[in-house]
């Protein structure tokens, strides 16, 4: 009569973990705790233990193979009648391709050589002689702390300490964060993207918006960097209409409208309103857009027809921070603008260091379409145009 015992995965929701060891055979008989599998999930590394003395029926993993919580990893065969063991007295047979005529599992062969012990010389305390932990702590007592819990400890080649689980909290994603999640993870595995790194220099476009911003208007709405920005793309984006366009499997539709987005921090995850025919509007009809849609987008009253029909995307985290970073292209477009926080640098003016703001511009493409010849002269017009604005009426 025999009983299987399942061993399964067990503390992994929602970790990426994998097997790093397989320490077992199939067939082997294996001791109550002996280590069978270690799995390294997040820069750490588990034991598994078996939870019963017994003979390994199925080994369901493989070494570097994937771990989720639940998994069926080994079954165990626990045999009513004692499994056959080498008699407490007699010195242990040695097994088959291993040169001590001691008993111990890899695991204590592992813990014996990292500590420099030499298990011949030890006698084995376990049943039939064989060598457990207890054995090689009573040689080395410093190095445990704590006591053992059943299956989860981090080794290092130092100490063997015990695995305090950290104290979490989930939630789930919002319906808009899981969104979002499905479409940047398809565009960022399907697309390949190149980000062009650039910086143009706005002193003078600062120096425009704050007297702008001093001036009575009937709209209201105060100018900030962004309104500039988004009338730049749609101007370069006049200039370079292969980078308004938008590809679908092989097919590749270039776009009469200049329809540009803008990501938008709602709280709850990003949302993407649409500025329809941007190269038609001025820099503060184009402010009063961003205003609406973004108010819109934070008070979650967007229309449908607000966040339809982009062609090209703008991120701006200058209100943030940052020096640069690689925004992942909207949906089926070709192209998006990172923004970030524009700063006083000083630049050499060919007589002196002069100070100078400065506003880094990151744009990824669609390296499918768009190669890097054109990438680097989009951002160089671009920064041009935001170095002087009179350039788009050119
Ligand atoms: N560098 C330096 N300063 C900048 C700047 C930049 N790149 N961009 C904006 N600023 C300045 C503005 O000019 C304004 O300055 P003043 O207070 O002196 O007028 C200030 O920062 C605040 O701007 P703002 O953020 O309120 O306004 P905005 O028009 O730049 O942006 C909006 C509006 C809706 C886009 C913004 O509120 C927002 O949500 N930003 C986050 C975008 C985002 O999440 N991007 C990441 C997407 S990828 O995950």
């Amino acid at each position: 009569m025999s009983e299987r015992i399942e061993v399964r995965a067990k503390g992994f929701e929602k970790v990426e973990a994998f097997v790093s060891e397989v320490l077992v055979t199939l067939g082997q008989v294996v001791d109550r705790d002996e280590v069978l599998l270690r799995i390294e999930a997040e820069k750490v590394s588990f034991d598994q233990s078996a939870p019963v003395a017994g003979r390994i029926a199925e080994l369901l993993v493989t070494k570097n193979g994937d771990v989720h919580e639940g998994d069926l990893l080994v079954v165990l065969e626990r045999t009513a009648i004692e499994l056959p063991r080498a008699p407490a007295s007699a010195p242990a047979a040695p097994r088959v391709g291993v040169s001590s005529d001691y008993h111990a599992s890899p695991w204590i062969r592992s813990l014996a050589r990292e500590r420099d012990l030499d298990l011949s010389q030890i006698e084995g305390t376990g049943p039939h002689g064989r060598i457990v932990e207890a054995d090689l702590l009573s040689r080395a007592p410093s190095v445990r702390e704590t006591p053992l819990p059943s299956a989860t400890e981090v080794h290092t080649p130092e100490a063997k300490l015990v695995l305090v689980p950290p104290s979490t909290e989930s939630r789930q994603l919002s319906t808009l964060q899981r969104t979002v999640a499905r479409a940047v993870t398809r565009t960022w595995t399907e697309v390949p993207h190149v980000t062009q790194f650039d910086e143009s220099d706005v002193t003078e476009l600062e120096a425009f918006r704050v007297a702008l911003n001093r001036e009575p208007r009937k709209e209201g709405s105060k100018l900030s960097l962004l309104p500039f920005i988004v009338k730049a793309c749609a101007c370069a984006l006049r200039a370079f209409p292969d980078f308004n366009g938008s590809l679908a499997g092989e097919e590749l539709t270039l776009n009469r409208d200049v329809n540009i987005g803008f990501a938008v921090d709602t709280g709850d995850g990003l949302k993407v309103p649409v500025i329809q025919q941007a190269d038609r509007l001025s820099v503060l009809q184009i402010a009063g857009e961003i205003a609406r849609l973004g108010d819109g987008a934070r008070a979650a009253k967007l229309i449908s027809t607000d966040t339809r029909g982009g062609t090209f995307t703008v991120s701006n985290l200058g209100g943030v921070g940052g020096t640069a970073f690689t925004p992942i292209i909207n949906g089926h477009e070709l192209a998006i603008l990172g923004v970030s926080k524009a700063e006083l640098k000083p630049k050499w003016d060919g007589a002196a260091f002069v100070p100078r703001l400065m506003l880094p511009l990151s744009l990824s493409y669609d390296h499918r379409v768009i190669n890097g010849v054109a990438g680097a002269r989009f951002i160089a017009h671009l920064g041009a145009l935001l170095t002087d604005l009179r350039r788009a009426l050119l």
